[in-house]
């Protein structure tokens, strides 16, 4: 039976030291809860670094055996790699970098080595817990690495990875020194995950630009590998929250509060402290709110819980410093002997507390700057029971797509900010409601618990996919069962794409003419009455005629545009329009002057851009510029843009080579199939084909519908040759 480990920097308890003895603290945080009733599930495991510094081997085997009772498995960090891995290239380097603070990065080679060395040290202690079937769920920026490193161990395993922080725009990830070994380290995955669509789409994009590999449908070919990319929202245990909120405690606690404060109304704010959180901003914009509405005065407090964190590192000292002085210099001016604007606490706060709060606020401000997703948002929400109270959300925290009802704000904009809490403050209670209403239900559905079980399904199907289409090597014995198969029918289809797979890529294609052993060969194949050879290509049927005309074989041209059975006319698979292409020509050409080596191929339905002379880093960046720029230009029409083998094609949509094949499926009623191609073209044409055929994709495709493989057009007419005996 397959396990699921858990890897995550920390481990969800936390070892501290007393004087006396170790205690074990059990983390609250809501990957800890998600994943819960996972780890410790039979036989299962989450590993990771247990937050202590071990003094001996002693005290190292004992935390080991304390923690394994509960399901964990310790990596144990030194405080060297912790300041250099953690607090160097996880945190100074890393986080900055995917929240957009890039001045605040440092790019040090130390912190890097030791970025490696602890995801080594990390792939050790999993290779150490986990067999070759077990499922291995990898988590957070801290080790983005680990990944590929399994994946060098354990080629077969069944990998997941989640990024909890955004994933940036590529111009941010292109600074990197390390920005290929990172991309790289992902990808061992089989399925990534990131919060939002957007981030993923910035990860696919910084994929094709650093590694040049492309996707499609969310998919990349890795080598070998189809590796999967998609957005999952993380959710919070919604339960947890409301029953704490509407706990005894709770509601005791807040009257407490109440009292204090009397009839204040309260607007508050709780966040780890984090250059990423917008805690400044935010300062002065309830300033500014003061000013502008000085009614407020009196009324509204804000209540601003910041726990502290990550101290070590220089700028979160400095901000420490500069919310310290703005509460100060705010609360000196607008204080009365009454009113206090601020109430700040510096310290984390029992759950109980943190949930009186969430009862209390009327307004939650969560204004980061960017933030993966934001669980105080989605707290805040589950809190409220009576559908009271208005989130101001920032637009730049994932949540904020899913949360739409919340008044959504720009964090730098301080007279926004300033505005919106004005109309939190005075929103009717029945907006409120139905905002509220909506943002509860959301909450409550897509919770952590379905977070993860969404994850873990898709790795497993991302996985059971992966291994239905892997294609077998064409390997001496499904050959002979193919030789027998053939040689057993009487009526025989052979569907032969031409380039890539009867003849090798040529850089200029009208120099891809066949040759001589290549024509005896079809014309050896075509001349058995019972074989019916079939060259099923994208090329212009012009081409094709003069090249192979002369054979006694079939043609399917231009994917599926032209048909000609041999010694017939040519005729279209159905009427077609090609004025678009007055239209489409000019971009192309566009491209063509910015891309040296680059060329248009003009056929009677389609327009074809080709990039294979072009330098490689250039034709891959042009070519998704292409994209992007073609697939505005036939959004809403019937025209497709297809990417082939470094081509980019514009054609009628609903053609193709598959469609094309059904026909002659149904016309000739063959008793033996073979159908060869190299590419994504080829592939309609395996999808079209009954089960029993004999299906080949030709060179590497980690992914394709193809029953079988082989490696080379030279190999393709091996086994050619082996059908005539
Ligand atoms: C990363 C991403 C993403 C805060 N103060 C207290 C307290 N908290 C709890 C909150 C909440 C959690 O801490 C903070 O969660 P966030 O989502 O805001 O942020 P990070 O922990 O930095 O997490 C983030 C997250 O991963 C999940 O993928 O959302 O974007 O940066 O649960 O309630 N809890 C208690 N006392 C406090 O004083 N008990």
């Amino acid at each position: 039976m397959s396990r699921t480990i858990i890897v995550s920097n920390r481990l969800p308890t936390k070892v501290l030291r007393t004087e006396e003895s170790l205690t074990f603290q059990p983390s609250e945080g809501g990957l800890a809860t998600g994943l819960g009733s996972i780890y410790r599930a039979d036989g299962n495991v989450w590993v990771g670094w247990p937050g202590l510094f071990v003094q001996d081997a002693e005290e190292e085997q004992y935390v080991t055996e304390q923690l394994a009772a509960d399901s964990m498995a310790p990596v144990f960090l030194t405080e060297a790699e912790i300041r250099d891995f953690y607090e160097g290239f996880s945190n100074s380097t890393l986080w900055p970098t995917f929240h957009y603070f890039t001045q605040f990065a440092t790019y040090e080679q130390a912190h890097w080595d030791a970025y490696v060395a602890v995801n080594e040290k990390f792939c050790a202690a999993v290779l150490a817990q986990t067999g070759p079937d077990d499922i291995i769920w990898v988590h957070d920026y801290q080790l983005l690495l680990l990944p590929e490193l399994l994946r060098r161990a354990r080629p077969e395993a069944t990998i997941g990875f989640f990024l909890h922080i955004p994933f940036p725009s590529y111009e941010l990830i292109r600074v990197l020194p390390w920005r290929s070994e990172l991309i790289r380290g992902m990808l061992g995955a089989d399925l990534i995950g990131f919060h939002t669509f957007g981030y993923m789409r910035h990860f696919l994009d910084t994929v094709s630009q650093v590694l040049g590999l492309s996707a499609i449908n969310g998919q990349i070919e890795v080598e070998q590998r189809a590796v999967r990319v998609d957005a999952f929202p993380m959710g919070i245990d919604y339960e947890r929250y409301a029953q704490a909120a509407a706990s005894e405690v709770a509601k005791e606690h807040e009257a407490v509060y109440r009292e204090a404060l009397h009839d204040v109304r309260v607007i508050l704010s709780i966040d780890r402290l984090d250059y990423t959180k917008g805690i400044a901003q935010r300062l002065r914009a309830f300033e500014l709110l003061l000013q502008r509405y000085p009614e407020w005065r009196e009324q509204v407090s804000l209540i601003m819980l910041v726990v502290p964190s990550r101290d070590q590192v220089a700028q979160y000292a400095d901000l420490k410093v500069e919310i310290d002085e703005l509460v100060g210099r705010i609360n000196a001016h607008f204080r009365t002997i009454a009113w206090n604007p601020i109430h700040y606490f510096y310290r984390s706060l029992p759950l109980e507390e943190l949930a009186s709060l969430y009862r209390l606020a009327e307004v939650a401000l969560v204004t980061p700057m960017r933030d993966g997703m934001n669980l105080v948002a989605k707290e805040f929400v589950a809190s409220k029971a009576d559908q009271r109270g208005v989130l101001i959300l920032s637009e730049r925290a994932g949540a904020a797509r899913e949360l739409s009802d919340a008044l959504i704000i720009n964090p730098t904009d301080i007279n926004q900010l300033a505005e919106a809490m004005h109309e939190a403050l005075v929103m009717p209670e029945e907006e409120q409601i139905q905002r509220m209403t909506v943002m509860r239900a959301l909450v409550k559905r897509y919770n952590v618990f379905s977070w993860t079980r969404l994850f873990l399904n898709q790795l497993a199907y991302t996985k059971m996919k992966q291994q239905t289409l892997a294609t077998e090597t064409l390997t001496p014995a499904p050959t002979n069962q193919l030789l027998d198969a053939y040689h057993a029918a009487s009526q025989r289809l052979l569907l032969l794409d031409y380039d890539g797979t009867l003849v090798d890529f040529h850089p200029n294609p009208q120099r891809a003419q066949p040759d001589q052993e290549l024509r005896l060969l079809l014309r050896a194949l075509a001349d058995n009455p019972r074989n019916r050879v079939v060259i099923i290509s994208g090329r212009d049927r012009g081409t094709l005629e003069k090249w192979l005309g002369d054979l006694p074989v079939d043609f399917i041209a231009e994917h599926g545009v032209w048909l000609r059975a041999a010694g017939d006319e040519w005729s279209l698979f159905q009427p077609l329009r090609n004025d678009w292409k007055r239209e489409l020509r000019p971009v192309l050409e566009l491209y063509v002057a910015r891309t040296a080596g680059s060329f248009i191929e003009e056929k009677d339905y389609s327009l074809v851009w080709h990039y294979r002379r072009v330098d490689t880093e250039l034709g891959a960046v042009r070519a998704r510029e292409l994209l992007n720029h073609l697939s505005f230009m036939t959004s809403n029409t019937d025209l497709q843009v297809m990417e082939g083998n470094k081509v980019l094609e514009i054609k009628n949509a609903g053609i193709n080579k598959g469609t094309a094949a059904t026909r002659w499926l149904s016309q000739y009623s063959p008793d033996f199939i073979l159908a060869l191609g190299d590419d994504r073209t080829d592939e309609d044409t395996f999808r079209a084909l009954p089960p029993e055929a004999f299906t080949v994709r030709v060179g590497s495709a980690p992914h394709s519908s193809a029953r079988f493989h082989v490696g080379s057009p030279t190999e393709v007419r091996q086994l050619l040759r082996k059908l005539l005996g």
